[in-house]
């Protein structure tokens, strides 16, 4: 691969706000990296967004805004009006604008339901190969992108020019949780449901304002990393997920491993990369974000690191005021490189 394509963008007709996007994210780490919320201002513990409200639950604790806001796609593809999580799709859009007015950068998921057996996300049985081209169920799953793919293009700022966002579909595919995951369908056909999904969004429908990230969950080595990677000229971003689910030690040793692994194939590729996903459940340590996330992921040049949903009251990632992390998570906003929306926006 020659020098200069590392910094063309997979879609070689992105948009300039795209292309702008890229710049920055490239640009976050010689600063530091942005923090991150899934569903910030959608939602938080004990409120619901009711349309009016510009709320975010880091909000009330630190007195500024996420810089990363992370949304999810699931159950646009059945034309449904709210998400798998009961958050509206066109509250969705204006939170999206909003965030993107104030300097934001906006990240999405998607966990489309299986499509052979209209199952959620989580049924494994087997599907991959009934959406390729080819397949019995092709046309659908076209039907289902197009619904997608109408969503993207109806992201637009006041000025009507494109939102740029980052599309992260298909996402922890070395688990075997999803119908798209490691056993329920081979690496090959991974690859071309990816490279399917990239081309009928871009080609097809024209959607010019998506930088496509590609995810796993934790891994053992470079090489699972890589097993179901589409290839460079698909991919403009390396991200994975990494919870907090056992000890303190075991994750402070799986942050160091896993991003030094991810920070290696990036390099390799001249690719920006983050923290996707992550987290500890109702953060249950003190200190969690100076001295067990900070310490051990400020100098792997990741530039985002995302933490899920406030969803219920036993499944929640950021304080809320009043949880038992708020003053240090205060004292994490505080760090010189971490980047809240206050400091994020001066990148750009
Ligand atoms: C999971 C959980 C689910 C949710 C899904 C998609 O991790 O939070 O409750 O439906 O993400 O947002």
């Amino acid at each position: 691969m020659k020098e200069s394509s590392a910094q063309v963008l997979a879609d070689r007709n992105a948009d300039m706000s795209t292309k702008h996007l890229m710049m920055r994210i490239k640009e976050i780490p010689k600063t530091g990296y942005a923090f991150g919320h899934q569903d910030a201002t959608a939602y938080g513990m004990g409120w619901k967004n009711n349309g009016n409200d510009n709320r975010s639950d880091v909000h009330d604790v630190t007195g500024d805004f996420p810089g990363v806001y992370g949304f999810e796609l699931g159950h646009l593809e059945l034309g449904h009006t709210q998400n798998l999580d009961t958050v509206n799709f066109k509250l969705m859009g204006n939170l999206i604008k909003k965030a993107h007015k104030n300097g934001g950068i906006i990240t999405l998921s998607w966990h489309p339901d299986n499509p052979v057996t209209l199952k959620s996300a989580w049924d494994p049985s087997p599907a991959v190969s009934e959406v390729l081209q080819g397949g019995a169920l092709h046309p659908k799953y076209r039907s289902w992108l197009i619904k997608v793919a109408d969503f993207m293009k109806s992201l637009k700022s006041d000025s009507g020019k494109p939102i740029p966002v980052v599309f992260r579909p298909y996402h922890e595919m070395n688990g075997s949780w999803f119908w798209w995951g490691h056993g329920n369908c081979t690496p090959e056909e991974f690859k071309r449901l990816w490279i399917e999904t990239f081309e009928f969004l871009t080609i097809n429908n024209n959607v010019h304002n998506l930088l496509y990230c590609y995810s796993t969950d934790a891994i053992k080595d470079e090489g699972e990393y890589l097993k179901f990677y589409p290839g460079d000229e698909y991919v403009d971003i390396l991200g994975i997920d990494l919870y907090h689910k056992n000890s303190t030690e075991e994750y402070i040793q799986q942050l160091n491993n896993n991003l030094n692994i991810l920070a290696k194939i990036a390099k390799k590729k001249k690719k920006p990369y983050a923290m996707t996903e992550g987290g500890l459940n109702m953060v249950t340590v003190d200190n969690w974000w100076t001295e067990v996330l900070d310490k051990n992921i400020t100098d792997k040049g990741i530039s985002w690191a995302l933490f899920w949903r406030n969803a219920w009251p036993n499944h929640y990632y950021v304080p809320f005021k009043g949880q038992k992390s708020s003053p240090d998570f205060k004292k994490f906003q505080k760090l010189p490189n971490v980047l809240f929306l206050k400091k994020l926006k001066k990148i750009n």
